[in-house]
């Protein structure tokens, strides 16, 4: 695959960044009419020019062979796919939806969508499934990433949406990242914390609270590397410090908030010594931590996924709203808890009610008010809208491998990659009698289970808007043409509604039109950006919601007035209780695996994946395992190692590390099955999930491992990579000799030459 190229660029152009949620502006270069260089836009307010590697090489990535150009459909599964017209494809989805409706009824269909999605797309998806179909079986893959901090803001604030910006880290003397690695995730805003702290390294604290010592450890004064799903343990003990020092605000407290006596007795049974016992650190860690977080002026916290994806994500979310609301660290510039957005427009999908329990507008489907407004704007009888919330993405795909769910419809996600336990994704997508899957590229993990194939328009190829982690909307134009017959993914949908009759709901001339359909149900709710419209964003650049009119300039902060969206105003202190990770290790599979990302590759590697300078650092799977236990399995760095789990095996190359705990693994998701064909990451996860937030919990299972053998003298032969993805990993080239009458798991371990 060739790089970026060195033609001259005849034209810049504005854009956003469609990778992560950091929301970069991005400038993108044109040479007769082609992509050809990618930089950071100085001008947009969340970057000020600054970009990571991943963007910049997108253009050699645009017009791939693997690019999905036209319609397919196949009868069986078996069969090769035929190319067929936009109108053949959906007349067939349509009839076919049509009677899966009459014989099973609306809950029979599910959508599943993503935060990569544009505002447009999603909500006229949410529309046509929620408002026409008749059915709440519209989730998406945010369900696997921000549903816990969802959960936790409404619970705690009243309402979803940070309350923070950007420009507060200019204002902090103290960052608390907890289940986060922001030097590789979201490497724009580390960079702007790493600045902070050498603009004054000693006033400056940076603490990081991860079982493993990562790259965003490497600034850290302070890394606790707690044991795997101890954050609520170690955040009420640094309460119970800080209530035992003196340190909370107890002004703050009295005025702005309710429930405080609960917290402040369930905290009493993390006393230091059993809290940091729990977390696996000295308690003089915690202590430090505590009275750092209770000592400064303003403490930003931010975190991710180590937080959210767990079976005790909401509690985890509620017991750092609750050490942020006791010391008012809080609702004024500096200091605030600062969820990180995944997705470039996972926040977009929020507001737009992009998951199986919500409506536009931060509305809930079970409140009969919310549906009463939902319906009347889209002038639908209100019986129309279903008041139970839908099936969540794990509970989707498994309705569908229990028979329930009859069709899968799948958009802009991956899920036969990132979704765990994929031997029941498998299962879903393989019982479903209608699978559509609508992607850029094809093949992909799953696009292989489709029926049909739609193609879709992707950056920059569509115009939309999105929202970034600081909750600020920016328009993306429509810089290229899509190649062959794709289209964006809103008008896909619009077209679907017309096959099914309702052509007079999803008559749009453009997506500004779609754009400010929606915009008119935000008005008056916590995300109001009534105000907002493409043609303004285009003339005055990115704005931040609350901007509730056309000429109110946006909003950097949530709640500076000290009121809380949650009726009586006062922001709610909710007990947290720590309990163990679902699956506990046991003689059988003694290990923790803790999974999550690398700098240079995005999830399912669609695209940075078949980039060589992206590759480079990793170019397959592996697995970081501690001296300690790689001694104890005879594993040797750079070498085969089988990691097997309770519901499947993968297979990666051993990196032994003292960066991880003892008797903790970690491995990247990033690898398929058709990238990994020995197993991937997500063979071995599983299911278990929060049960407030329906998360899966990603980041903890239990596992065994085992050196392999690779047959004499074969390493050296690497083969020549497929036409897209640049040479496969030493793992690639041997598939796994297996002994007849021998379960899965316990296969001979040895690789053996293609
Ligand atoms: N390069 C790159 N950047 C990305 C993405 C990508 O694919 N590649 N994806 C984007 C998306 S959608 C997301 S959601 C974000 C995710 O961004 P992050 O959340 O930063 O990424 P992860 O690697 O999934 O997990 C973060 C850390 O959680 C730690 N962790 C695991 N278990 C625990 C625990 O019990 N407690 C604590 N405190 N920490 C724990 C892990 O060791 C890991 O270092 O990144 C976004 N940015
Ligand atoms: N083990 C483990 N698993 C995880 C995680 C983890 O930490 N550990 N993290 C989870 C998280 S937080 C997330 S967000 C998910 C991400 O998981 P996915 O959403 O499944 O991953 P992507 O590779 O981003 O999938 C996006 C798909 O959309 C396609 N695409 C790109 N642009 C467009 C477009 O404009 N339109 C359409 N229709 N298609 C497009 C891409 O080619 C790709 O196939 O993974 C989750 N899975
Ligand atoms: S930090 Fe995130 S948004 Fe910014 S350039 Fe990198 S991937 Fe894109
Ligand atoms: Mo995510």
């Amino acid at each position: 695959m060739s790089q970026t190229t060195r033609q001259p660029v005849d034209r810049w152009v504005k854009s956003y960044c469609p990778y992560c949620g950091v929301g970069c502006g991005l400038l993108v270069g044109l040479h007769q009419g082609r992509v050809v260089k990618v930089k950071g836009d100085p001008d947009h307010p969340s970057n000020q020019g600054d970009i990571c590697a991943k963007p910049v090489y997108l253009p050699p990535v645009l017009q791939t062979p693997d690019r999905l150009c036209h319609p397919q459909m196949r009868a069986h599964r078996g069969e090769e796919f035929r190319r067929v017209s936009w109108d053949t494809a959906l007349e067939h989805v349509a009839r076919r939806l049509e009677q899966i409706l009459a014989e099973h009824g609306p809950d029979a269909i599910g959508f599943y969508g993503s935060g990569q999605f544009t505002t447009e797309d999603y909500y006229l998806a949410n529309k046509f499934v929620k408002g026409f179909l008749g059915t709440n079986n519209f989730d998406a893959n945010s369900r696997l990433c921000m549903a816990s901090a969802v959960a936790g803001y409404v619970r705690g604030l009243g309402a979803d949406g940070p309350p923070t910006c950007y420009e507060d880290i200019q204002h902090a003397d103290c960052f608390f990242l907890i289940g986060t690695n922001m030097a590789d995730c979201h490497p724009v805003l580390y960079q702007k914390i790493r600045r902070r702290k050498a603009e004054d390294p000693d006033r400056v604290r940076v603490m990081v609270v991860d079982p493993r010592r990562t790259r965003t450890a490497s600034i850290a004064d302070l890394h606790l590397p707690i044991r795997p799903g101890s954050d609520v343990a170690l955040l009420n003990g640094m309460l119970h410090v800080l209530l035992e020092a003196g340190r909370v605000d107890p002004d703050f407290i009295a005025r702005y908030t309710r429930d405080f006596h609960q917290v402040a007795a369930a905290v009493q049974a993390y006393p230091p010594d059993r809290a940091a016992a729990l977390c696996g650190i000295e308690p003089e860690l915690l202590v430090e931590a505590a009275m750092a977080f209770g000592q400064a002026q303003a403490v930003l916290s931010f975190w991710s996924m180590g937080m959210n994806q767990s079976t005790q994500g909401v509690a985890k979310n509620s017991a750092l709203l609750n050490l942020h609301l006791a010391t008012g660290q809080i609702a004024r510039p500096g200091a605030g808890p600062f969820s990180l957005t995944g997705q470039p427009n996972a926040m977009g999908g929020r507001e737009a009610g992009g998951l199986a329990h919500l409506l536009p507008g931060y509305r809930q489907v079970t409140d009969p008010q919310h549906r009463a407004e939902v319906a009347a704007h889209w002038g639908i009888p209100v019986e129309r809208l279903s008041p139970r919330p839908g099936y969540s993405a794990l509970e989707l795909f498994e309705a569908a491998a229990a028979g329930k769910v009859k069709a899968l419809w799948i958009m802009c996600s991956n899920p036969a990659a990132s979704m765990p336990n994929l031997a029941q994704v498998d299962e879903a997508l393989r019982r479903a009698e209608l699978v559509v899957v609508q992607d850029a590229y094809h093949p992909t993990d799953t696009s292989r289970y489709a029926h049909v194939l739609l193609p879709a328009a992707q950056w920059p190829e569509k115009e939309g808007v999105m929202t970034n982690s600081e909750r600020r909307l920016t328009y993306l134009p429509a810089i290229t043409p899509p190649p062959g017959e794709a289209l964006p993914d809103w008008q896909i949908i619009a077209r679907l509604a017309h096959k099914m009759g309702f052509a007079q709901s999803f008559t749009y001339a453009s997506a500004a039109e779609v754009f400010a359909e929606f915009v008119a149900l935000t008005r008056g709710r916590p995300c109001d950006y009534a105000g907002v419209s493409h043609e303004r964003l285009q003339r005055e650049g990115p704005l931040q919601w609350p901007c509730p009119a056309a000429d109110h300039p946006g909003s950097p902060r949530l709640y500076t007035g000290r009121v809380f969206p949650t009726g009586d105003g006062r922001a709610c202190f909710q007990p947290a209780v720590h309990q163990e990770i679902h699956e506990q290790p046991d003689d059988e599979y003694p290990l923790v695996l803790n999974t999550g990302r690398l700098k240079d590759q995005w999830h399912t590697m669609t695209r940075t994946g078949k980039v060589p300078q992206l590759l480079k650092e990793a170019p397959e799977p592996f697995l970081e395992i501690h001296p300690t236990d790689a001694a104890r399995w005879q594993l040797q760095d750079g070498r085969p190692v089988a990691i097997i789990s309770r519901r499947g095996r993968a297979v990666a190359v051993a990196r032994v590390t003292d960066d991880v705990r003892p008797g903790t693994c970690f491995m990247p998701f990033h690898w398929g099955r058709l990238l990994s064909p020995h197993g991937a990451a997500n063979d071995l996860t599983s299911a278990a999930r929060d049960p407030i937030s329906r998360q899966p919990e990603l980041k903890a299972c239990a596992v065994r491992v085992q050196p392999m053998e690779i047959e004499a003298g074969l390493e050296e032969k690497a083969p020549a990579g497929t036409n897209c993805h640049p040479a496969p990993s030493l793992l690639h080239c041997y598939h796994l000799a297996s002994v007849p009458g021998q379960d899965r798991n316990s296969a001979p371990l040895r690789l053996a030459k293609t």
